[in-house]
């Protein structure tokens, strides 16, 4: 992909008036792809056996792979995480008011709120991006049924902690493994914690079938009510035993999803190579932290993570993200600004009882990895990084400049 030549003066930078360093887009999320050809094959069958989706062979056999390498006694594969977490929360019986993290996707908070469930914002703990046991302890209500933690990052949250508190207080545990197929914790592939954990594989996931999601769990009995629920209550023999919805993952799903599996090896592969690229190249670059994957378990690398310190940097996250949108690198801040200041949520929360939370939300930066993304692409945006981060004092000024010119007089 082209690439202008290495900045060396900050009339160089976009947003000061030069070339973007790169010609085309460089984005966070572009989808991990298999064998285009095994694809196609599916497909055909797929047209030829004129059998489209309502569990057929492929959906079967994309379950049975996730079931395998995530080593639980089943997997309830559906259209997408936000459906499979309401199905999850509605089959585990969770009723009342459910604990989550106030740092996470919002899909996580609205899973819960869509069935009619009051989620409890909690703050993650200090130095990390999971909710923090304590404060969970402290949110408990006296109408609190469940927890529903989440894996940020695909780096497992505090697993034991939260599983001795539900103990403890009678509640359900369940977890948003949006991010986390393919990792581990203590060894065992994060699929089979709680009462269930469920999976995405939308487009921008490590795994992705298009749109998709998958629910893992070891308990029987919630996992048949899951798959009567994401078949509008049906079961096995045509009754309408429960409330159902329409959560079913369709057959170019199966297919897409069986063909990217066939690649994960390689997909975890680049993912590892792309995030030691990073940390080479931003090594040493003040301000600026990438967050560490443990090398002892299992990840998917999927996501490499920035974290901007304004003063140790000087020029903020916004600032920096601006920078390289200019240039054509398209950082996300997820998540930016966090469930607690989404609608609905904002209404009931103070932000000073969020403070990693707020801090997170105002620091952190996705920066762009995956297969769509090569070596030399990774080399320029940190050079691009370090030559930003040398020069950010005079790059804040003409900042400052350029908004003091645009303010309202
Ligand atoms: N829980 C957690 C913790 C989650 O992070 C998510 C979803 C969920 C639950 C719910 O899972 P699903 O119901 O989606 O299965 C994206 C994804 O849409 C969302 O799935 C994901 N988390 C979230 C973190 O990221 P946006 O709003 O950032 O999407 P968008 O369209 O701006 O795309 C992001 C980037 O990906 C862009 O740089 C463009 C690129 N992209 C995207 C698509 C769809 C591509 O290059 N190709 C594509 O096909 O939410």
């Amino acid at each position: 992909m082209a690439q202008s030549p290495a900045k060396t003066d900050i009339d160089h930078l976009a947003l000061l008036g030069g070339p973007p360093a790169f010609a085309q887009p460089v984005c966070v999320g572009r989808p991990n792809l298999g064998d285009p050809r095994q694809f196609f094959g599916r497909m055909q069958d797929v047209l030829q056996r004129r059998w489209l989706t309502n569990h057929g062979e492929l959906t079967q056999e994309f379950e049975r792979r996730i079931a395998d390498q995530v080593e639980t006694r089943h997997v309830v594969a559906v259209c997408n995480a936000t459906v499979g977490l309401q199905i999850a929360l509605r089959a585990a019986g969770v009723t009342g008011s459910v604990i989550v993290p106030a740092f996470t996707f919002v899909a996580t908070a609205h899973a819960a709120s869509w069935m009619g469930l009051r989620p409890i914002l909690c703050d993650v703990a200090p130095g990390t991006y999971h909710l923090d046991p304590d404060r969970v302890a402290a949110a408990i209500a006296p109408d609190t049924t469940a927890i529903l933690a989440v894996h940020t990052w695909g780096e497992p949250c505090h697993v034991d902690e939260l599983s001795r508190l539900a103990r403890r207080h009678g509640l359900r545990l369940l977890f948003d493994a949006a991010h986390a197929f393919g990792c581990s914790y203590r060894g065992r592939p994060i699929g089979g914690n709680g009462l269930a954990e469920v999976f995405s594989f939308h487009a921008t996931k490590f795994l992705n079938s298009f749109e998709g999601g998958a629910i893992a769990t070891d308990d029987d009995e919630l996992a048949e009510r899951a798959r009567q629920m994401r078949d509008f209550g049906f079961n096995e023999a045509d009754e309408v035993v429960d409330i159902g919805t329409n959560g079913k993952l369709c057959e170019a799903a199966a297919a897409m999803g069986l063909t990217n599996l066939e690649c994960f090896e390689e997909f975890v592969a680049v993912n590892q190579s792309n995030y030691h690229a990073y940390r080479a190249g931003l090594r040493d670059i003040a301000g600026l932290t990438l967050m560490e994957y443990c090398d002892q378990e299992a990840r998917n690398y999927q996501y490499v993570v920035l974290d901007v310190d304004a003063r140790r940097f000087g020029l903020d996250r916004d600032q920096l993200w601006r920078l390289l949108a200019s240039e054509n690198v398209h950082a996300r801040r997820y998540f930016y600004p966090g469930v607690h200041r989404a609608q609905p949520y904002v209404a009931q929360a103070d932000p000073s009882q969020f403070p990693n939370t707020e801090r997170l939300c105002g620091s952190t930066l996705t920066l762009p990895t995956g297969t769509g993304v090569d070596a030399a692409q990774i080399e320029a945006i940190c050079r691009l990084l370090r030559f930003i981060g040398e020069q950010a004092a005079a790059i804040g000024e003409r900042l400052a400049e350029a908004a003091a010119v645009l303010a309202p007089h």
